[in-house]
């Protein structure tokens, strides 16, 4: 009994895959099982070994259905995450923050002349809705020239990496608290309905300061690449941004200046480049002002030309500000109130 069980196993085994069998449905006809020795071969046993084929076969085959509808769930799935992830791609940057939620029904300033009229005094953080529903904290400066200036910018230490690509750009990075851009996207919705005007406070490293100032300040959107518009140029730093005027923002992964490579690169910074630049407020922080000018020339920095007539002097501080055009103007004429 032994020696037929070994046989039958042997012969189950080897015939357990179709190929090596002449006819895989029918063990007891096979030519395989027939020349076994007489003694070996067992009708019983051998009807028992066909079942257990057939058996084998249609869990198979049952495996096989089940692993087919596995692949195509998996394959669907696959063309829906590419088809998703296309979507999200090709859409522009300010479209995929809107999925973030919003605090829609809450109630704040639009901006920091709002809360300096309300009767805040102290410089700091508050909370600012935006025209876009979102409310971001900005810091407000409440002593500077009558107050109520929203700060969009602000280096003086280095603590912070400005070397970024577009999207940090568009929603802003750092700590209002020391320094930080406050976003294009935010600056856009910010200026679109209400005329802002510009103030850029700096300083050197011997502590001097100078200023310059734009009655009119606009930034697009982002599909029109956040190109600036200034005009009404007034201060004591010499007007640097007006080479700048009608230019793109440029990042290091998006080159829309018009220089024939990247100044974004050159500079390692976001601006509004031309070809380059005669303001760079965005630029390589230098502790002392010093700066490293490569054999080729190429020099980077927090730059305002007009002022130092030196494109190689990094400034020791920079912030940039904004305030309703028409507060101003009512404060020129001593008149008290709101605006717009
Ligand atoms: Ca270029």
């Amino acid at each position: 009994m032994v020696g037929l069980y070994s046989a039958t196993i042997l012969f189950v085994v080897t015939c357990l895959y179709p190929s090596n069998c002449q006819t895989p449905d029918n063990i007891c006809q096979s030519s395989a099982y027939r020349n076994l020795p007489t003694g070996l071969q067992n009708e019983h046993q051998c009807m028992v070994l066909e079942r257990l084929q057939r058996d084998m076969q249609n869990e198979k085959l049952t495996r096989d259905r089940q692993f087919n509808s596995i692949l195509t769930k998996l394959s669907r799935l696959d063309i829906k995450m590419q088809a998703g992830f296309h979507r999200v791609k090709d859409m522009p940057s300010a479209n995929r923050a809107r999925g973030f939620p919003a605090l829609k029904d809450i109630t704040v300033a639009r901006n920091c002349y709002e809360l300096k009229m309300s009767g805040l005094n102290l410089s700091g953080v508050y909370p600012l809705k935006l025209p876009s529903g979102y409310v971001v904290n900005v810091w407000c400066d409440m002593e500077m020239q009558g107050g109520g200036w929203t700060v969009i910018q602000r280096r003086f230490d280095g603590s912070v990496n400005f070397t970024r690509g577009w999207d940090d750009y568009a929603f802003g990075f750092g700590n209002v608290n020391s320094e930080f851009w406050l976003g294009n996207e935010n600056i856009y919705y910010m200026l679109r309905n209400t005329n802002y005007t510009l103030r850029i406070d700096l300083l050197d490293w011997e502590d001097q300061h100078a200023w310059a100032q734009y009655d009119y300040f606009k930034v697009a959107s982002e599909e029109n690449k956040y190109k600036l518009t200034i005009n009404g140029f007034s201060g004591t730093a010499g007007d640097s941004l007006a080479y700048h005027n009608n230019m793109f923002f440029s990042t290091m992964d998006r080159d829309h200046d018009k220089w024939y490579a990247s100044c974004s690169n050159k500079d390692q910074s976001g601006w509004w480049f031309n070809a380059c630049s005669y303001a760079s407020l965005n630029g390589i922080f230098h502790p002392n002002g010093e700066q490293n000018i490569t054999p080729d020339g190429v020099i980077t920095g927090i730059t305002w030309f007009e002022w130092k007539q030196n494109l190689a002097y990094s400034m020791k501080r920079v912030e940039m500000k904004i305030k309703p055009r028409v507060a101003l103007m009512a404060e020129a004429e001593g008149l008290i109130g709101g605006y717009d």
